[in-house]
């Protein structure tokens, strides 16, 4: 496989470059593209130094196979024909076109063979906090179908990315050593705060990241499931957690939902109160699996369910999600 990395300097550029070594995904040729400002930057790869090229309109895309792309929805747009001219499949990490109706959005455990079929050489991946969502949810969704759901998000500063990482950890040194707080990548001061907004407000209230959570899913399930969610930031630095409420058809009991989630693909069912176990985004961090845990009827609903799931924003909620829908792609020959 050729391969190619947009946006290798970034959080999730550089996640790639970590994702793909330890799946020993296979690569003959690798070519690392990113801005101006990044271009020249050196980083290695199974021992070898791999130099950043700029990204231009131009042909360097011609032999490359699978080219994944994490440099912002603008950067998406422009270059999507150059990319994707000579053949190369895109896989996009922006939201640029996730909700166009030819582009599969996918998520492998829930959608993959929605990827069989790109008309525009384009797979999108889904936002951070839909694909753990749906990870979970597509469990229950197996056993009845889930008719709405609620869901509160507490995500990671990793979700703004890594200079958002860094002001997270500066604010606390700052705030250790009582000089002044940085506040540049959010709204407010993270550090000892929570920030109830994740991208801008819309005209019902909703934030664009809530409102992500709702058309996503049902692109993705192939459900006209309602979602309503509130995202929150946290200071928490790299994965996002999730309390989600869904309502069945018919009621799916405590036990049913433990024995699908224990067999459940990409999915590590962690969930013995009495022992205080229980998925913490500090233990999820740098792990592959969607975490789920707390499960419980919903008192407040006889058909309901609640669940608590966590996630690595960087690795599943990005780079593994990608460098999966490309190994189902070749799995499935579909390449
Ligand atoms: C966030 N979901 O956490 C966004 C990133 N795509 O900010």
């Amino acid at each position: 496989m050729k391969i190619a990395i947009v946006g290798t300097s970034g959080a999730v550029g550089q996640e790639f470059l970590r994702v793909l070594d330890e799946r020993n995904f296979p690569i003959d040729e690798l070519v690392l593209f990113g801005s101006a400002r990044s271009a020249g930057n050196v980083y290695e790869f199974r021992d070898k130094q791999y130099e950043v090229k700029e990204l231009k309109h131009n042909d360097d895309f011609k032999d490359i196979d699978i080219a994944f792309v994490s440099a912002g929805g603008s950067v998406s747009v422009e270059f999507a024909e150059t990319i994707t001219k000579h053949g190369a499949i895109m896989i996009d990490n922006s939201s640029a076109f996730r909700m166009d109706k030819d582009v599969p959005l996918v998520v492998p455990e829930v959608n993959g063979d929605d990827a069989k079929v790109r008309p525009k050489g384009i797979i999108a991946n889904p936002n951070c906090s839909t694909i753990q969502m749906v990870v979970a949810m597509n469990v229950i969704e197996k056993i009845s179908h889930i008719k709405r759901a609620h869901v509160a998000t507490y995500q990671a500063a990793s979700g703004a990315g890594a200079a958002a990482m860094d002001e997270l950890i500066n604010q606390f040194k700052q705030i250790a050593y009582n000089t002044d707080v940085t506040v540049e990548k959010f709204a407010y001061q993270l550090a000892y705060n929570l920030i109830p907004q994740i991208d801008v407000f819309t005209d019902n209230g909703y934030t664009k990241e809530e409102l992500k959570m709702y058309n996503e899913t049902r692109k993705i399930m192939h459900s006209e499931i309602e979602v309503s969610a509130t995202c929150i930031r946290v200071p928490v630095l790299r994965s996002h957690s999730e309390v989600i409420w869904v309502e069945t058809d018919r009621p799916v009991s405590v036990e049913e939902a433990k024995a699908a989630f224990s067999k459940a693909e990409g999915v590590i069912l962690q969930d013995n109160p009495a022992e205080k176990e229980y998925p913490m985004p500090l233990f999820a961090a740098g792990k592959d699996p969607v975490y789920v845990g707390r499960i419980r009827q919903d008192i407040a609903n006889p058909n309901g369910l609640t669940l608590w799931v966590v996630a690595d924003q960087i690795k599943k909620g990005a780079a593994l999600n990608a460098v999966q829908i490309a190994e189902y792609l070749i799995k499935e020959k579909a390449i």
